[in-house]
């Protein structure tokens, strides 16, 4: 760790000043594909409920390194080799000229707890990986991209997923803005479905394009799972764990995902009594979360709320309380409050 600092403090440029003129300097061309208009009523506006878009300033963080990485546009390139036909580097301007695409897409930490904070919602724009690895021209038996950070964080993230056709992005910016340093500057890649540990590389600077049986990344031999799906998950955001609240008329409200497949229903029930269906808030599609809501006329007394997803392909989220590691924790996200 204390090697790793220091060849990190070696490639930091003229401080956190200069980076932040760079980023500021950066002019961030129009999408060749814009995301379509968020459809009304994705925000159900809610005092409590997490906001549909994640500002950047809000938006959880899990990094390996002590210290973010600073790393000057100028001299960023991504390197692509391995199992490929051509090898490709590309520099930040060759990134930009490319056509970018603009995506909403929920991120998710496999170390979330049912119920946790380490999720958030943001529109993403950047290139499509599959541009610029079909541009390298990937060989018929790899099956992993090893994506390597300045900051020497690893991550194996399988190839059919990031050629499937979904939204995984090179990303460039963040909500509109230049992607924050906190959040990869200048790019880090984004893949709709996966957990943040096989495919969110930030400040990514080389992939290795390999095979899951040659090759391993960071967080798999530290007790976590190969590949990383995202399990269907929701959360109760209002009330709040511990909360008092006065009988009658109440909202329940939060938030569900199951990236690209997408939230078909969720449900909410009081004191183990009968599951009963939430309304559900707009969403522009299957990659992001999904706010819910469901009035409760709330009796005097402790009461424990429940909820529970049902994802598109009909898959209700089990009861069974897991841990994070190995793949993801499961469970129905409950809540306790006191009325009266
Ligand atoms: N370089 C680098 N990239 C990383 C990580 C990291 O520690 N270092 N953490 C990963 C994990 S575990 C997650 S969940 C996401 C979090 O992205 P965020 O910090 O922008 O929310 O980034 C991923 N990319
Ligand atoms: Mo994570």
């Amino acid at each position: 760790m204390v090697a790793g600092a220091a060849a990190l403090l070696g490639r930091q440029f003229g401080g956190r000043q200069a980076l932040d003129a760079a980023r500021v300097g950066v002019a961030l061309p129009k999408p060749a594909t814009p995301a379509k208009p968020l459809p009304a009523g994705t925000d159900l506006r809610i005092r409590g409920l997490s906001p549909f878009v994640t500002p950047n300033s809000d938006f959880y963080r899990v990094d390996t390194a002590l210290v973010v990485p600073q790393v000057d546009p100028n001299d960023w390139s991504l390197r692509i080799h391995g199992l490929v036909d051509r090898p490709v580097e590309l520099t930040y301007a060759d990134l930009l000229k490319m056509p970018l695409t603009e995506a909403d897409v929920t991120l998710t930490c496999v170390s979330n707890e049912v119920g946790g904070p380490y999720v958030g919602n943001a529109r993403w724009l950047g290139v499509r990986m599959a541009d610029v690895l079909r541009q390298a021209g990937l060989r018929s038996d790899a099956d992993m991209l090893l994506s390597t950070s300045a900051d020497g964080f690893t991550c194996g993230t399988p190839v059919d997923v990031v050629m499937d056709g979904r939204d995984a992005l090179f990303a460039v910016a963040m909500n509109g803005e230049v992607l924050p340093v906190d959040h990869g500057f200048p790019v880090r890649q984004v893949v709709p479905g996966l957990y943040g540990y096989v495919s969110a590389t930030k400040w990514v600077v080389d992939i290795k394009v390999t095979r899951f049986d040659a090759d391993e990344a960071y967080w798999t031999p530290r007790g976590w799972s190969e590949k990383g799906p995202i399990k269907t998950q929701s959360r109760i955001d209002v009330p709040a764990y511990g909360d008092s609240l006065k009988p009658g008329r109440t909202t329940i409200a939060g938030v569900a995902w199951a990236q690209h497949t997408g939230v078909d229903a969720v449900e909410v029930r009081v004191d183990r009594g009968e599951w009963r269906q939430a309304k559900l808030a707009a969403v522009p599609g299957p990659d992001t979360w999904r706010q819910w809501s469901i009035d409760w006329d709330a009796t005097a007394g402790e009461h424990t709320l429940e909820v529970r997803a049902t994802d598109a392909h009909g898959r209700t989220q089990t009861d069974r309380l897991a841990p994070p590691a190995p793949d993801g924790a499961t469970g129905w996200h409950a809540v306790t409050v006191r009325v009266g």
